[in-house]
Protein backbone atom coordinates (compact mmCIF):
# COMPACT_ATOMS: atom_id res chain seq x y z
CA UNK A 1 0.00 0.00 0.00
CA UNK A 2 1.53 3.19 -0.57
CA UNK A 3 1.16 6.47 1.06
CA UNK A 4 -2.66 7.81 1.25
CA UNK A 5 -3.10 11.41 0.88
CA UNK A 6 -5.78 12.74 3.16
CA UNK A 7 -8.11 16.18 3.79
CA UNK A 8 -9.63 17.22 6.38
CA UNK A 9 -13.23 18.12 6.32
CA UNK A 10 -15.40 19.06 9.25
CA UNK A 11 -18.67 17.61 7.92
CA UNK A 12 -21.94 18.60 5.90
CA UNK A 13 -23.27 22.18 7.29
CA UNK A 14 -19.96 22.98 9.69
CA UNK A 15 -17.41 23.13 6.84
CA UNK A 16 -18.12 25.63 3.77
CA UNK A 17 -15.84 23.25 1.80
CA UNK A 18 -18.36 20.33 -0.19
CA UNK A 19 -16.96 16.92 -0.63
CA UNK A 20 -17.76 17.47 -4.25
CA UNK A 21 -14.68 20.35 -4.24
CA UNK A 22 -12.47 17.89 -1.98
CA UNK A 23 -12.76 15.33 -5.43
CA UNK A 24 -11.60 17.91 -7.51
CA UNK A 25 -8.09 17.65 -6.05
CA UNK A 26 -6.04 15.30 -7.49
CA UNK A 27 -4.78 12.50 -5.62
CA UNK A 28 -6.64 12.37 -2.38
CA UNK A 29 -7.94 9.07 -1.08
CA UNK A 30 -9.00 9.65 2.49
CA UNK A 31 -11.55 12.27 4.40
CA UNK A 32 -9.80 13.32 7.81
CA UNK A 33 -13.05 13.38 9.77
CA UNK A 34 -14.56 13.75 12.94
CA UNK A 35 -17.68 14.13 15.06
CA UNK A 36 -17.23 17.74 15.92
CA UNK A 37 -20.29 18.38 18.20
CA UNK A 38 -19.10 15.68 20.65
CA UNK A 39 -17.85 16.80 23.93
CA UNK A 40 -14.30 15.39 25.05
CA UNK A 41 -16.05 12.24 27.28
CA UNK A 42 -18.94 11.25 25.17
CA UNK A 43 -19.54 8.10 23.35
CA UNK A 44 -19.13 8.18 19.87
CA UNK A 45 -22.85 6.34 18.71
CA UNK A 46 -22.96 3.97 15.56
CA UNK A 47 -26.08 6.05 14.07
CA UNK A 48 -23.79 9.01 14.36
CA UNK A 49 -21.21 7.63 13.26
CA UNK A 50 -22.59 6.14 10.10
CA UNK A 51 -24.47 8.93 8.90
CA UNK A 52 -20.80 11.07 8.20
CA UNK A 53 -18.87 7.90 7.16
CA UNK A 54 -21.74 6.76 4.20
CA UNK A 55 -21.44 11.01 3.15
CA UNK A 56 -17.66 10.23 2.98
CA UNK A 57 -18.02 6.86 0.87
CA UNK A 58 -20.50 8.36 -1.47
CA UNK A 59 -18.54 10.76 -2.47
CA UNK A 60 -15.59 7.95 -3.21
CA UNK A 61 -13.56 8.41 -0.35
CA UNK A 62 -12.63 6.64 2.60
CA UNK A 63 -12.70 7.47 6.20
CA UNK A 64 -9.81 5.83 7.42
CA UNK A 65 -8.61 8.93 9.68
CA UNK A 66 -10.34 10.72 12.47
CA UNK A 67 -9.06 13.84 14.03
CA UNK A 68 -9.81 14.00 16.90
CA UNK A 69 -11.35 12.24 19.50
CA UNK A 70 -10.02 14.56 22.15
CA UNK A 71 -9.22 13.23 25.29
CA UNK A 72 -11.17 14.30 28.49
CA UNK A 73 -9.08 16.94 31.13
CA UNK A 74 -10.04 14.94 33.71
CA UNK A 75 -8.13 11.52 32.41
CA UNK A 76 -4.67 13.94 31.41
CA UNK A 77 -5.74 15.25 35.37
CA UNK A 78 -5.41 11.86 36.82
CA UNK A 79 -8.86 12.31 38.61
CA UNK A 80 -10.86 9.26 39.75
CA UNK A 81 -13.48 9.83 37.38
CA UNK A 82 -10.99 8.97 34.53
CA UNK A 83 -11.65 4.88 34.35
CA UNK A 84 -15.19 5.81 33.44
CA UNK A 85 -14.19 8.51 30.53
CA UNK A 86 -11.59 5.91 29.49
CA UNK A 87 -14.09 3.35 29.16
CA UNK A 88 -16.19 5.84 27.48
CA UNK A 89 -13.34 6.32 24.85
CA UNK A 90 -12.89 2.43 24.51
CA UNK A 91 -16.46 2.19 23.48
CA UNK A 92 -15.88 4.84 21.17
CA UNK A 93 -13.03 3.03 19.45
CA UNK A 94 -15.10 0.25 19.17
CA UNK A 95 -17.77 2.27 17.66
CA UNK A 96 -15.02 3.56 15.35
CA UNK A 97 -13.61 -0.14 13.88
CA UNK A 98 -16.59 -1.43 12.28
CA UNK A 99 -16.52 1.56 9.73
CA UNK A 100 -13.20 0.95 8.37
CA UNK A 101 -11.55 3.63 11.12
CA UNK A 102 -7.71 2.68 10.91
CA UNK A 103 -6.01 5.45 12.97
CA UNK A 104 -7.33 8.19 15.55
CA UNK A 105 -5.52 11.58 15.98
CA UNK A 106 -6.19 12.78 19.69
CA UNK A 107 -3.41 15.02 21.41
CA UNK A 108 -2.28 15.01 25.00
CA UNK A 109 -2.04 18.85 25.64
CA UNK A 110 -3.84 20.22 28.83
CA UNK A 111 -6.50 22.85 28.24
CA UNK A 112 -5.51 24.44 25.12
CA UNK A 113 -5.08 22.95 21.59
CA UNK A 114 -3.37 24.91 19.09
CA UNK A 115 -1.98 28.40 20.03
CA UNK A 116 -2.11 31.10 18.12
CA UNK A 117 -2.11 35.24 18.74
CA UNK A 118 -3.15 36.50 14.93
CA UNK A 119 -5.72 33.76 12.95
CA UNK A 120 -5.28 36.22 9.61
CA UNK A 121 -1.89 37.94 9.81
CA UNK A 122 -0.56 39.30 6.44
CA UNK A 123 2.33 37.21 5.04
CA UNK A 124 3.51 39.85 2.69
CA UNK A 125 1.70 38.81 -0.51
CA UNK A 126 -1.88 39.52 -0.12
CA UNK A 127 -2.79 36.44 1.46
CA UNK A 128 -2.87 35.78 5.34
CA UNK A 129 -1.51 33.42 7.74
CA UNK A 130 -2.02 32.24 11.35
CA UNK A 131 0.54 33.76 13.72
CA UNK A 132 2.43 33.28 16.60
CA UNK A 133 4.05 36.20 18.42
CA UNK A 134 6.03 35.53 21.20
CA UNK A 135 5.53 38.39 24.10
CA UNK A 136 1.78 38.18 23.53
CA UNK A 137 1.36 34.20 25.14
CA UNK A 138 2.99 34.75 28.24
CA UNK A 139 0.94 35.70 31.39
CA UNK A 140 -2.68 36.03 30.73
CA UNK A 141 -4.51 33.20 29.24
CA UNK A 142 -7.50 34.70 29.27
CA UNK A 143 -6.52 37.22 26.55
CA UNK A 144 -5.36 34.81 24.13
CA UNK A 145 -8.94 32.50 25.09
CA UNK A 146 -10.88 35.69 24.33
CA UNK A 147 -9.38 36.54 21.21
CA UNK A 148 -10.07 32.97 19.83
CA UNK A 149 -13.47 32.71 21.67
CA UNK A 150 -14.05 36.24 19.89
CA UNK A 151 -13.45 35.27 16.79
CA UNK A 152 -15.68 31.41 17.18
CA UNK A 153 -18.72 33.99 18.75
CA UNK A 154 -18.22 36.82 16.13
CA UNK A 155 -18.28 33.95 13.11
CA UNK A 156 -20.24 31.23 14.64
CA UNK A 157 -17.57 28.46 14.21
CA UNK A 158 -16.40 26.57 16.57
CA UNK A 159 -12.98 25.12 16.51
CA UNK A 160 -11.83 21.58 18.06
CA UNK A 161 -10.41 21.68 21.42
CA UNK A 162 -11.45 25.05 22.02
CA UNK A 163 -15.18 23.82 23.01
CA UNK A 164 -17.03 27.05 24.73
CA UNK A 165 -18.34 24.88 27.41
CA UNK A 166 -14.40 24.29 28.48
CA UNK A 167 -13.31 28.03 27.78
CA UNK A 168 -15.89 29.00 29.88
CA UNK A 169 -14.72 27.36 32.70
CA UNK A 170 -11.09 28.49 32.36
CA UNK A 171 -9.97 29.27 35.90
CA UNK A 172 -11.68 25.91 37.60
CA UNK A 173 -9.48 24.25 34.54
CA UNK A 174 -6.25 25.64 35.44
CA UNK A 175 -6.94 25.29 39.50
CA UNK A 176 -7.30 21.29 38.40
CA UNK A 177 -4.19 21.38 36.77
CA UNK A 178 -2.49 22.91 39.55
CA UNK A 179 -0.64 20.05 40.84
CA UNK A 180 0.22 18.59 37.51
CA UNK A 181 3.58 18.61 36.79
CA UNK A 182 5.27 17.56 33.96
CA UNK A 183 6.04 13.90 35.31
CA UNK A 184 2.60 13.79 36.47
CA UNK A 185 1.07 13.81 33.08
CA UNK A 186 3.71 11.64 32.00
CA UNK A 187 2.29 8.99 34.12
CA UNK A 188 -1.18 9.91 33.66
CA UNK A 189 -0.52 9.31 29.77
CA UNK A 190 0.51 5.81 30.33
CA UNK A 191 -1.78 4.69 32.41
CA UNK A 192 -4.51 6.23 29.69
CA UNK A 193 -2.32 4.60 26.74
CA UNK A 194 -2.06 1.42 28.67
CA UNK A 195 -5.43 1.01 28.98
CA UNK A 196 -6.63 1.73 25.49
CA UNK A 197 -3.68 -0.19 23.80
CA UNK A 198 -5.84 -3.69 24.22
CA UNK A 199 -8.60 -2.69 22.18
CA UNK A 200 -6.41 -1.17 19.63
CA UNK A 201 -5.12 -4.73 19.00
CA UNK A 202 -8.61 -6.08 18.74
CA UNK A 203 -9.83 -3.46 16.35
CA UNK A 204 -6.63 -2.80 14.37
CA UNK A 205 -6.57 0.82 14.99
CA UNK A 206 -3.45 2.94 15.66
CA UNK A 207 -3.46 5.85 18.35
CA UNK A 208 -1.72 8.32 16.66
CA UNK A 209 -0.56 11.13 19.57
CA UNK A 210 -0.96 14.72 17.99
CA UNK A 211 2.57 16.94 18.70
CA UNK A 212 2.37 20.04 21.24
CA UNK A 213 1.48 23.24 19.23
CA UNK A 214 3.72 25.32 20.14
CA UNK A 215 6.26 22.55 21.29
CA UNK A 216 7.08 24.42 25.01
CA UNK A 217 5.04 25.26 27.86
CA UNK A 218 2.38 27.86 28.28
CA UNK A 219 0.84 29.99 30.90
CA UNK A 220 2.70 27.13 33.34
CA UNK A 221 0.92 24.73 31.49
CA UNK A 222 2.94 21.12 30.83
CA UNK A 223 3.44 20.22 27.27
CA UNK A 224 5.23 16.73 26.60
CA UNK A 225 5.49 16.04 22.77
CA UNK A 226 7.53 18.49 22.04
CA UNK A 227 11.34 17.62 20.63
CA UNK A 228 13.04 14.20 19.72
CA UNK A 229 13.93 13.57 23.21
CA UNK A 230 10.35 13.67 23.98
CA UNK A 231 9.07 11.54 21.29
CA UNK A 232 11.71 8.89 21.62
CA UNK A 233 10.48 8.89 25.68
CA UNK A 234 6.38 8.22 24.35
CA UNK A 235 7.40 5.60 22.08
CA UNK A 236 9.78 3.86 24.27
CA UNK A 237 6.99 4.59 27.83
CA UNK A 238 4.53 2.59 25.72
CA UNK A 239 6.28 0.39 23.34
CA UNK A 240 3.55 -1.01 21.19
CA UNK A 241 3.22 -0.69 16.94
CA UNK A 242 -0.84 0.42 18.24
CA UNK A 243 1.13 3.75 20.33
CA UNK A 244 2.14 5.88 17.47
CA UNK A 245 2.39 9.43 16.35
CA UNK A 246 1.04 11.92 14.24
CA UNK A 247 4.01 13.40 13.38
CA UNK A 248 2.87 17.40 12.66
CA UNK A 249 5.94 19.01 10.71
CA UNK A 250 4.82 22.43 11.77
CA UNK A 251 4.08 21.87 15.42
CA UNK A 252 7.28 20.90 16.12
CA UNK A 253 9.69 23.15 13.67
CA UNK A 254 7.74 25.87 15.51
CA UNK A 255 11.14 25.63 17.78
CA UNK A 256 13.79 26.05 14.47
CA UNK A 257 16.06 23.33 16.90
CA UNK A 258 13.25 20.67 15.57
CA UNK A 259 14.95 18.72 12.75
CA UNK A 260 12.01 17.06 11.57
CA UNK A 261 12.84 14.92 8.88
CA UNK A 262 15.69 13.20 11.05
CA UNK A 263 12.78 12.25 13.70
CA UNK A 264 10.97 11.13 10.35
CA UNK A 265 13.72 8.55 9.72
CA UNK A 266 14.41 7.60 13.23
CA UNK A 267 10.92 6.68 13.98
CA UNK A 268 9.41 5.90 10.40
CA UNK A 269 7.70 2.37 11.65
CA UNK A 270 5.68 3.98 14.25
CA UNK A 271 4.12 7.38 12.17
CA UNK A 272 0.68 6.63 11.21
CA UNK A 273 -0.44 9.64 9.92
CA UNK A 274 1.99 13.16 8.70
CA UNK A 275 1.04 16.63 8.59
CA UNK A 276 2.63 18.74 6.40
CA UNK A 277 3.11 22.41 7.31
CA UNK A 278 5.75 24.74 6.79
CA UNK A 279 6.55 27.49 9.19
CA UNK A 280 8.93 30.89 8.62
CA UNK A 281 10.75 32.12 11.68
CA UNK A 282 11.24 35.59 13.21
CA UNK A 283 14.45 36.49 15.14
CA UNK A 284 12.47 37.48 18.25
CA UNK A 285 10.87 33.92 18.56
CA UNK A 286 7.73 35.08 16.34
CA UNK A 287 6.78 32.30 13.63
CA UNK A 288 4.32 32.68 10.92
CA UNK A 289 2.51 30.02 8.98
CA UNK A 290 4.01 29.79 5.38
CA UNK A 291 3.14 27.79 1.99
CA UNK A 292 4.19 24.16 1.71
CA UNK A 293 6.61 25.39 -0.74
CA UNK A 294 10.06 24.49 0.80
CA UNK A 295 11.79 27.42 0.58
CA UNK A 296 8.73 29.84 1.83
CA UNK A 297 9.82 28.83 5.13
CA UNK A 298 12.36 26.59 7.35
CA UNK A 299 10.45 23.22 8.13
CA UNK A 300 12.36 21.37 5.43
CA UNK A 301 9.39 20.11 3.53
CA UNK A 302 11.38 18.48 0.96
CA UNK A 303 13.99 16.82 2.93
CA UNK A 304 10.86 15.20 5.33
CA UNK A 305 8.80 13.87 2.58
CA UNK A 306 12.52 12.44 1.10
CA UNK A 307 12.61 10.84 4.64
CA UNK A 308 9.10 9.20 4.32
CA UNK A 309 9.86 8.08 1.08
CA UNK A 310 13.27 6.42 1.57
CA UNK A 311 11.48 4.84 4.41
CA UNK A 312 9.01 3.21 2.33
CA UNK A 313 6.57 4.84 4.52
CA UNK A 314 2.62 3.76 3.78
CA UNK A 315 0.73 5.79 6.18
CA UNK A 316 -1.75 8.76 5.60
CA UNK A 317 -0.70 12.20 5.08
CA UNK A 318 -2.44 15.59 5.15
CA UNK A 319 -1.75 18.91 4.40
CA UNK A 320 -2.07 21.10 7.47
CA UNK A 321 -2.86 24.30 8.16
CA UNK A 322 -3.05 26.26 4.61
CA UNK A 323 -2.58 30.54 3.98
CA UNK A 324 -6.26 31.89 3.16
CA UNK A 325 -5.74 32.64 -0.10
CA UNK A 326 -8.06 34.92 -3.02
CA UNK A 327 -11.34 35.48 -1.53
CA UNK A 328 -10.60 33.67 1.76
CA UNK A 329 -10.98 35.99 4.51
CA UNK A 330 -12.39 36.01 8.24
CA UNK A 331 -15.94 34.82 8.16
CA UNK A 332 -15.63 32.65 5.18
CA UNK A 333 -12.75 30.16 6.04
CA UNK A 334 -12.07 28.33 8.75
CA UNK A 335 -8.75 29.73 9.93
CA UNK A 336 -5.72 27.69 8.32
CA UNK A 337 -7.85 25.37 6.58
CA UNK A 338 -9.15 27.18 3.43
CA UNK A 339 -9.24 25.18 0.25
CA UNK A 340 -6.88 26.88 -2.14
CA UNK A 341 -3.47 26.85 -0.23
CA UNK A 342 -4.26 22.92 0.83
CA UNK A 343 -4.82 22.65 -2.48
CA UNK A 344 -1.74 23.81 -3.70
CA UNK A 345 -0.08 22.14 -0.94
CA UNK A 346 -1.36 18.38 -2.12
CA UNK A 347 0.10 19.37 -5.66
CA UNK A 348 3.12 20.12 -4.16
CA UNK A 349 3.51 16.90 -1.67
CA UNK A 350 2.36 14.97 -5.06
CA UNK A 351 4.88 16.44 -7.57
CA UNK A 352 7.97 15.76 -5.47
CA UNK A 353 6.60 12.44 -4.39
CA UNK A 354 5.84 11.19 -7.79
CA UNK A 355 9.25 12.25 -9.08
CA UNK A 356 11.04 10.10 -6.02
CA UNK A 357 8.73 7.12 -6.94
CA UNK A 358 9.93 7.98 -10.95
CA UNK A 359 13.37 8.28 -9.69
CA UNK A 360 13.18 4.98 -7.72
CA UNK A 361 11.95 2.95 -10.34
CA UNK A 362 14.64 4.45 -13.33
CA UNK A 363 17.31 2.75 -10.48
C1 LIG B 1 -4.40 20.39 14.10
C2 LIG B 1 -4.55 20.10 15.58
O1 LIG B 1 -5.29 22.36 13.31
C3 LIG B 1 -4.36 21.84 13.89
O2 LIG B 1 -3.36 22.42 14.31
O3 LIG B 1 -3.27 19.85 13.55
O4 LIG B 1 -5.48 20.97 16.15
C4 LIG B 1 -4.97 18.67 15.79
O5 LIG B 1 -6.16 18.43 15.12
C5 LIG B 1 -5.19 18.28 17.22
O6 LIG B 1 -4.17 18.72 18.07
C6 LIG B 1 -5.29 16.79 17.32
O7 LIG B 1 -5.96 16.45 18.47
MN1 LIG C 1 -0.98 19.35 12.83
Amino acid sequence: MPMQMGFRWYGEGNDKISLGDIRQIPGVSTIVWALHDKMPGEIWQPDEIEKVVSQIKAAGFNADVVESVNVHDDIKIGLETRDALIANYIQTIRNLAPFGVKVICYNFMPIFDWTRSDLFHPVGDGSTALFYQKDMIQDDPKEMADYVMGFTEKYHMTFPGWEPERMAKLDELFEKYKDVTKEKLWANFKYFLEAIMPVCHETGIKMAVHMDDPPWDIFGLPRLLVDEASIDRFLKMVDDPYNCLTLCSGSLNANPENNVAAIVRKHVDRIAFAHIRNVKHFPNGDFSEASHRDCDGETGILDILRAYHDGGWEGYIRPDHGRHLWDEKPGNVRPGYGLYDRALGIMYMLGAWDLMDKEDEAK
